[in-house]
């Protein structure tokens, strides 16, 4: 019995340890940004095709990353997911599917429940944008949503990307309680459609 027992923490000991690869932080980042890339954005370039909600089987992912010169193992595709620094990436409940949790292009319906925001979220944009989105609100663009952070930090880093940034205060709570919807990701991103301009707080 009590050998039973030992067994049986030791498989589950060895099942749920992340296995740890060789790989190093460029080579980690190299593979988020190809999988954001299919995830999110073409996944015909390898020729897989995502379902409605943004899913694709594990299996599928990685014979077609290999049959394209991409190859990556399931213990690399775990760690880049277990990483990465924006939680980018998300597996289902039993490790066959996986999909990117959010800043999708490609029409998919992440399925997120709508939620009440916190008070304040923010937004980071680059300098030469701002005049517009005074004008216009904060727009998805290309995107399906409006992206918004819990945190300053994230948000500057998001508006650095394109320039010099300027952080923008969105009043969030109030935007809710005047109608407009907002949806969380498991990664604490917080979604809406459109910010009008009263919104927003300019510095
Ligand atoms: C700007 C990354 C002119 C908006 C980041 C942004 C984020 C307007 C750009 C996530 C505008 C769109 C999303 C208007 C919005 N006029 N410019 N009316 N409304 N903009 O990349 O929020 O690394 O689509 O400010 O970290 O920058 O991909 O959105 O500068 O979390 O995981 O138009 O993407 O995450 O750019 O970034 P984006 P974003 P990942």
């Amino acid at each position: 019995m009590k050998l039973k027992y030992e067994h049986l923490s030791l498989y589950s000991f060895v099942k749920c340890a992340p296995r740890v690869t060789e790989m190093n932080e460029k080579e980690r980042r190299k593979k988020s940004k190809f999988l954001s890339l299919v995830l999110r954005h073409q996944p015909h370039t390898i020729g897989i095709e995502l379902d409605e909600a943004g899913w694709v089987d594990v299996e599928v992912l990685l014979t077609a990353l290999a049959r394209h010169n991409k190859r990556m193992s399931r213990a690399k595709l775990e760690e880049v997911v277990r990483t990465n620094d924006k939680q980018r990436f998300s597996f289902n409940e039993d490790g066959t599917r996986i999909r990117a949790n959010q800043g999708h292009s490609v029409g998919v319906e992440l399925g997120y429940e709508p939620a009440t925001p916190p008070e304040i979220l923010f937004h980071g944009t680059p300098q030469q944008f701002v005049e517009t989105i005074a004008e216009q609100g904060l727009r998805k663009m290309n995107r399906h949503h409006v992206h918004l952070h819990v945190d300053v930090e994230t948000s500057t880093a998001v508006g650095q990307r394109r320039g010099k940034p300027v952080l923008l205060k969105v009043r969030a709570l109030d935007m809710h309680q005047a109608g407009h919807e907002f949806l969380v990701t498991p990664n604490n991103v917080w979604l809406t459609d459109h910010v009008p301009a009263e919104f927003i707080g300019f510095p």
